[in-house]
């Protein structure tokens, strides 16, 4: 495909989205012309987002770095010269060896996340190095770690109802998902059992662009969502619209739930919620009648304080009412039905240290400022942590450390590239081979260079081997070809859902499906302790967790059930999720994607707005004790009063102060040590 100027070729997307949609690349003289959906792609089906549709914005901007770079600025200033591979590759490795032999390997951390979901460039050869060298570990839960745990409590595995079965429910429940933006096959998918009758319900602090879609839009109070699916559990216990038989057989704890929700009446989950008690008992009715009831649960809602628990007090809905037999019925918070051989990727054994220091990825500020053990050394590389990590200012501070010696290997020089001692150019997912699943559907896919790097860029694959090298590792192991570690990923998965995935296939076939077979027994063979739905957990109990579903109220801001008003010194909850046309803080430098965006803005409900003396589209200043920010107002009342919200991740630059994560906490929440973004508090002012 590489050495082809001319044709049509498969490829995969590679950003952090669920759809993990093939791909067609459209190449005339050498260069990819236009990218466009591959039809052949038994789900994704040839439709694309917009975002990837002008993906050629990206692989050939201006502005892609093309060479290595040393600094010679301030920190953050953004002056660079060029340099060599070779001396990029020297000064990293001596600068490491030293480091290492002073202050023990622990000293030196990586800081990346999913910018490519390629596994060989993110769970690959990296992870081979840094076990190789001996680095403190990173904790990376900055995504769904929250809600993946609180789910995992209650069905044992990061998996739920099959894409394809959505299309036979009869009430779809999208909740704290923005789905038409972030993962818009599940919309077409929905579409479909509209036709056949299906409603929909969104449930949301935000009228988002999915809210605008559904037939009931129902908005609530940011992080109160378990006491909202108390308050349905509530209902169905008490009008007998439970299936008894399916607790009993497939469920722990049934009986202590119902006597616990008691307490959770519609008027007091109203209060606490903000929706009606009437709209309480209307959706109750609703989910509760229906034949079969899915329930999409986004990732949105589980960055709070609580957010575990958010999640598992919905995953425990179709666990009362039996949805799970139904086709179509039941929940997914995270498809992960795939998985690959760690070990033989990340070569564990390569560890002298085999419980090194853990640092978390959502509190990498504090830990540059304040680790006992200083980080002395850093290595980024598929994550912008100076626009995507929260508490900004600390991060900021943190980076800007002198003596800290700073690697940013991207395609950009991004907020954090600016921060980096070196820069490395990052080829595009296009220019390697990588192997891609799905996290959400059951096609795994095999991406092959399509074009030649840009400039000097390497894969992440070539970096770390080209470290692994230089350090003087295992030759055999810092050289292998990505077709090796891709078969060698594929073997003894030990993962029933895996049989028949291998190189030839997806070379065969592009899109390799799983082995589904061992999904007829989904239910019987549930991974939690007891092998059933925990509606009660015992594990949780053990930890200091509530062991029933249970309604807290988030840290910053509340009194008890008490919501922050207008008498606090922040009255205003501030959420910052995903907009439309970048991926997290991918695009945000490509003219024309925020010109698809126009600005940022923060939603301000006609109230509030009021009280402050502001007007649609005037200048304000958004504040807190963590830092400000300076956006453009847009007052409007798809919020109840009392939140505000901004979407997207914009980089700052030209003058620019809008980066969201200036104002949010890096408290860790309640489960799985993830982010807590949205539960935040903050004050407005015109500027
Ligand atoms: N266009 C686009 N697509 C993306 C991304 C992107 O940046 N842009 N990012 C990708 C990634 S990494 C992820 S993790 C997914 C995330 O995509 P989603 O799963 O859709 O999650 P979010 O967009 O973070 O949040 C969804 C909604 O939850 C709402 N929400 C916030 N707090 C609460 C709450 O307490 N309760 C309820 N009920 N709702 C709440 C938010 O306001 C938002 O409207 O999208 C992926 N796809
Ligand atoms: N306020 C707020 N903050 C959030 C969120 C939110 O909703 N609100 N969402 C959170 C979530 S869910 C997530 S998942 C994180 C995402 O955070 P990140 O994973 O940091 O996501 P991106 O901002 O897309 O940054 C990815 C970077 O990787 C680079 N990259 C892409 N491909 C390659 C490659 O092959 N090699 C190398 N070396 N680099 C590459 C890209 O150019 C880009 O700069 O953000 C989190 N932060
Ligand atoms: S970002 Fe998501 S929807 Fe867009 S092309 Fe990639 S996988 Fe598909
Ligand atoms: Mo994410």
């Amino acid at each position: 495909m590489i050495d082809q100027d001319n044709g049509v070729f498969p490829a995969v997307c590679p950003l952090d989205c669920p759809d993990t949609c093939g791909l067609l690349l459209h190449k005339e003289n050498g260069k990819i012309v236009k990218v466009t959906g591959n039809p052949d792609h038994p789900i994704t089906k040839g439709a694309i987002c917009n975002k990837v549709r002008n993906m050629t914005e990206r692989v050939y901007h201006p502005e892609r770095l093309q060479y290595p770079l040393r600094r010679v600025g301030a920190k953050g200033e953004g002056r660079f010269e060029r340099i060599s591979w070779d001396e990029a590759i020297d000064e990293i490795t001596t600068r490491f060896r030293a480091l290492s032999e002073t202050y023990g390997p622990e000293c030196i951390l990586p800081y990346n996340f999913y910018g490519n979901m390629g596994i060989l460039g993110v769970d690959g050869m990296d992870k081979r190095f840094f076990n190789a060298l001996g680095a403190s570990v990173l904790e990376q839960t900055i995504c769904n770690a929250a809600g993946n745990t609180g789910w995992k409590y209650t069905m044992g595995a990061n998996r739920g109802t099959l894409p394809e079965d959505t299309e036979h429910a009869d009430v779809i429940v999208v909740w704290g998902g923005n789905i038409v933006s972030t993962n818009m096959h599940q919309v077409v998918l929905a579409e479909k059992a509209r036709k056949k009758g299906a409603k929909i319900v969104v449930i949301d602090v935000h009228r988002n662009r999915t809210a605008q879609w559904a037939d009931w839009f129902i908005p609530l109070y940011p992080g109160t969502d378990s006491a909202l699916a108390l308050g349905l559990m509530h209902v169905l216990f008490e009008r007998g619209m439970v299936d008894e038989a399916f607790m009993q057989k497939y469920t722990v704890g049934h009986e202590a739930l119902r006597e616990h929700v008691r307490e959770y009446t519609p008027e007091r989950v109203a209060r606490i919620t903000g929706v009606s008690a009437e709209d309480i008992v209307k959706l109750a009715e609703l989910y509760g009648r229906a034949d079969a009831g899915y329930i999409h649960i986004g990732n949105g809602l589980q960055h709070h304080d609580h957010g575990g628990m958010s999640v598992r007090s919905i995953a425990c809905l179709p666990a009362i009412t039996g949805h799970w037999l139904k086709r179509g019925g039941g929940a997914v918070r995270t498809n992960s039905y795939a998985s690959t051989n760690g070990d033989a990727l990340e070569r564990p054994e390569l560890r002298a240290n085999p419980e090194p220091r853990v640092v978390n990825m959502n509190r990498i500020g504090e830990a540059l400022l304040e680790a006992e053990q200083p980080i002395r050394a850093l290595m980024v590389y598929c994550s912008n942590p100076l626009v995507v990590a929260p508490d900004t200012e600390r991060v900021m501070q943190g980076f800007a450390r002198e003596d800290l010696f700073t690697v940013v290997h991207d395609l950009f020089l991004t907020d954090t590239a600016k921060y980096a001692d070196i820069v490395l150019p990052a080829a595009s997912s296009f220019e390697e081979t990588d192997l891609y699943t799905s996290y959400w559907h059951q096609y795994v896919q095999l991406q092959e260079p399509v074009i030649a790097k840009i400039g000097e860029s390497k894969s992440n694959v070539e970096l770390f081997s080209l470290l692994g090298q230089a350090m003087g590792y295992d030759p055999e192991i810092f050289s292998e070809t990505p077709e090796q570690m891709i078969a060698d990923a594929l073997k003894d998965t030990g993962n029933p859902y895996m049989n028949g995935i291998t190189l030839e296939a997806l070379k065969a076939n592009r899109f390799v499906k799983l082995d589904m077979a061992a999904h007829a027994t989904f239910l019987e063979t549930l991974p939690t302790p007891s092998g059933k739905i925990e509606l009660y957990s015992e594990t949780m109990r053990e930890r200091g967790l509530p062991p029933l579903p249970t309604y807290r109220p988030a840290v910053e801001g509340y009194d008890g059930e008490r919501r922050p008003s207008e008498e606090d010194k922040y009255p205003l909850m501030f959420l910052s999720p995903p907009n439309h046309n970048f991926l997290n803080s991918t695009f945000a430098n490509s003219a024309k994607h925020q010109k698809m965006e126009k600005m940022p803005l923060l939603h301000i409900h006609p109230e509030d707005a009021e009280r402050r003396n502001v007007a649609d589209g005037d200048p304000i200043i958004v504040w807190n004790d963590r830092g400000r920010i300076e956006l453009v107002a847009k007052v409007s009342d798809a919020m109840l009063p009392g939140t505000v919200i901004s979407q997207g991740l914009w980089w700052d630059g030209a003058g620019r102060k809008q980066r969201v994560n200036m104002l949010t906490p890096n408290r860790l929440s309640d489960m799985g040590n993830g982010a807590t973004f949205f539960s935040s508090t903050v004050e407005v002012k015109r500027q």
